[in-house]
Formats: structure tokens, sequence, C-alpha cells
């Protein structure tokens, strides 16, 4: 009994399997490998990009030009492993419960206790300022679901209604609201820049969406502080997405990337809203074949999450200057091209010397390093992704992907907090940015 309780209070924080649960989120994962795969050639590169296109047998984290990380299933795994000795290259293996064993066994249950609670007798006269931390401590150091997430956007706009505006872009496949805080000093002076960050468009990458709900919090409870970030800009934040593949990874599918669109006669689903973009559509690093993790979908922006997106910055496109899609992971500032590789933004010089700048404002907190870059040159090729769109339809000027750190998709819920405080220095010096266009 005990054990059971314990179990879905872990479930419930960090969104991994309890061996007891069939219903988890891991069902289906037994015997299943992790591989970290060292490829210095050309050819293993290229061999590595072509199953993340078209073998929808192997799922990759992470696809560099000199290293992989991807899990396969046993039915694969003979087959996959004696690719890898033809081609020549090293590779290690991890079990992938034996790893998301030990990510739970590293969250602590001082976490969990930590979270809301305060001690009998003293919440009555807790001041409501200290109350706000405690529980902002307790939010960013689990993963939240959609419905929490939602209620603590409307609650920052419910306490800071002179800065801050909730709304909906408008509605995922499964119904679910795609909801948006505009954060801003001055409301009534127009029209304002604004910068725009989004998060969660893959729904396993769930710290994105943490980082970028903390800069809400952390703008809004310093206003005075981050003045003159704040005086002509507004922060346009779409913290989820995706929530519909968000909430699939909570309850189903820990490692589910797309939306959750289902195809009438086809038992695979969902499109990877991140090729859906209306920019070099399906060229390359996409694939046609709807049960691929890079399924482009049936047209561009064919998709209710890229429409409401594409809505959202069309409408507001003389003044949108920034567009950050917070992904995870690797460390990796991407400035546009992401379709192809060698063919460089007119740009780029003021591409790059933003990104370094963001990229030294995060090392700042504990030297974590960021790598700059197209993501053709330093990942894959890959075609209809939001930065492209943005910079190349749009006319965005800066326009980023940002794959947060880890060296998985699950940071540990004590690090939440740290990779929010890092990222948020990154965050604000993007922002810093937007006042000089
Ligand atoms: O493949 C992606 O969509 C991104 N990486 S992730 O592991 N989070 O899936 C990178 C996209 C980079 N941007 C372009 N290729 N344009
Ligand atoms: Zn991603």
């Amino acid at each position: 009994m005990c054990y059971k309780i314990v179990c879905s209070l872990l479930l419930c924080l960090l969104g991994l399997a309890c061996s007891s649960t069939s219903s988890s989120n891991l069902a289906g994962y037994e015997g299943y490998t992790k591989y970290t795969v060292q490829h210095g050639d050309e050819s293993a590169f290229r061999y590595m990009v072509d199953l993340q296109t078209n073998d929808t047998d192997v799922d990759f984290w992470l696809l560099t030009r000199n290293m992989s990380v991807l899990t396969v299933g046993p039915q694969r795994k003979p087959q996959f492993e004696s690719r890898l000795s033809q081609l020549g290259v090293e590779y290690q293996t991890q079990p992938l419960m034996d790893l998301m064993a030990s990510l739970e066994a590293n969250s602590t249950y001082a976490d969990a206790e930590d979270l809301d609670e305060c001690q009998p007798g003293d919440c009555e006269s807790e001041r409501p300022r200290n109350r706000q931390r405690r529980q902002a401590r307790g939010f960013f150091s689990h993963y939240p679901r959609y419905h929490e997430i939602l209620n603590f956007m409307s609650g920052l706009a419910a306490r800071y209604p002179q800065y801050c505006r909730y709304e909906s872009l408008g509605r995922s496949n499964e119904g679910r609201h795609i909801a948006g805080l505009s954060i801003s000093l001055n409301q009534r002076v127009r029209p304002r820049r604004v910068a725009y960050i989004q998060a969660a468009a893959h729904g396993r990458e769930w710290i994105t969406t943490q980082t970028v709900l903390y800069l809400a919090y952390e703008l809004l409870s310093n206003l005075r502080a981050f003045q003159r970030v704040l005086n002509d800009v507004e922060v346009f934040l779409v913290p989820l997405v995706n929530p519909d593949g968000y909430e699939y990874t909570h309850t189903t599918d820990r490692f589910w990337r797309k939306n959750r669109h289902r195809f009438a006669g086809h038992s695979c689903s969902g499109v990877d809203i991140n090729r859906n973009f209306a920019n070099h559509w399906n060229y390359q690093g996409a694939s046609q074949n709807l049960c691929s993790e890079v399924y482009s979908g049936t047209a561009p922006n064919s998709e209710p999450e890229t429409s409401a997106v594409v809505r959202y910055l069309e409408f507001n496109r003389q003044r949108v200057k920034l567009s950050l899609d917070v992904h995870s992971f690797g460390k990796f500032i991407f400035y546009p091209y992401g379709y192809a590789r060698n063919t460089v933004p007119p740009t780029v010089g003021t591409l790059r010397s933003v990104a370094s700048r963001a990229a030294s404002q995060i090392g700042k907190y504990r030297g974590t390093r960021y790598t700059i870059g197209t993501s053709a040159s330093i990942l894959y090729e890959a075609s209809g992704s939001l930065d492209d769109f943005a910079y190349g339809s749009l006319g965005i000027p800066l326009s980023y992907t940002v794959e947060l750190p880890g060296d998985e998709f699950h940071v540990p819920s004590y690090d939440i907090i740290h990779v929010c405080k890092e990222t948020f220095a990154g965050f604000v010096e993007f922002i810093r940015h937007v006042s000089l266009y």
C-alpha cells in the first residue's frame, strides 16, 4: 500500500514508470536499449541521418555530426549492432529501463515533501511574498501537467493584471488551449516590439516548458529590475505549443515527440510540428511516412498547433523582432538556415553575435557552454522548422532554436530550477536586443 502511494507520488512528480503500474508512460519499453554512438566519418553519419528520417524503429534523441543518442527495441537490436560493427563505429549501450530507474532514484523525496507545504501553524502568518516564493520553488521542482501549467499562467495574469495578459492562440488537435502570456510594462503603448518565445513543440522535451514559465515568473516578480528590458518590448510566451503530445508523454509514452493528429485507417499518428512550417516544407530531413518521427504532415501548416503559432506571428509580423523556439537537448543555439547546409543568411554576423552574448550570460551561472551555428552544419538538415519560417518567410531578424542542457529528455527534478535560472539569463540577453530593431 505504502509502496503504491510512494510510487504514484513519484510517478506524478517525475512522469516515470513504476514497475507495478500497467498504465505507465514506459509501458512497452521493456527490452529497449539506449545507444550512444561515436561516428567520426561522413558515411556513418549519413547512415544515421537516413535512419532518423526513414526507419521508424529507431528513435533519435540526439544526432550530431560526431555522435548520436538513440533507442532501439529488442527486435531490431541484433541487426542494428551488426550494422554498427560493419561501419566500424564505437558505441556504448544502456538498458533503457535501467536509465529511467536511475533517474528516478536520483530525484529526491525531499523535493516532493518540499513542494507546497509550510509548517503547521506557520501557514496563516506567512507573508504573501514568502508564500509565492515557496509555491514557485515547488512549481519548479517537478514537471507540471497541462492544467497545472494553465493555472500557473492564469494565476500570474491575475496577480499582475497591469503587466500580464493571458490568452489562447487556438486549440490543439485534441481541443486543448495553446496558451500564451503577454508581458510588458506599458500595456497601453503601441506598437511595441515583440520578443516571441515558445517551448515544447516536441512533447517529450518537458524541461523547455519550465524554463519559459520561469522566465514569466521571474520577470513579473522583479518588474523593477527589468524595467529597462521591458520598457518598449512586449514579451510573448507560449510555454506549451504541443499540449496533446506533452500530456501523452505523461500518461502513455514518455518518448512521444509529435502532436496527436489521428489519421483514419492508420495505426500511426502524429505530425512533427517542427517539420510542418511553410518554409522549404518537406525538402530535407523530413518524411512523408506518417509513422516517422519527422513526419511533416499532409501540407505545410496543416496542423492546428502550427497554424495557431503562424496566425499569431503573421498578425504581429511588423512587431516581432525575436523568435526563440526552445527545445531539448544538446546545449546548442541554432540560427537559420536549417533546411540545407552552406546556406548562409545575410545577417549571419548579427545572428552569431547575439547568440554568443546570450550563451555567455548563460555560462555565468555555472559554466554551461553552448555551441552556436546552424543546425544543418552541427546536426542535420531539417526543413519546415519554426526558425527558418520566422527568419526566411516572415523576416523576423532574430530567429533561433535553443537546445537546452541534459543528457536525455529527463532533467532530474533537483536540476530543473538550475536549468531555469541559467537559461533565464540567456533569454533576458536575447530580449535585450529586441529594442535595437
Ligand atoms: O530536429 C529538430 O526539430 C530540432 N532538434 S530536436 O532534437 N529538439 O528535435 C532541431 C531543429 C533545428 N532547426 C532547423 N533544422 N531548422
Ligand atoms: Zn525538439
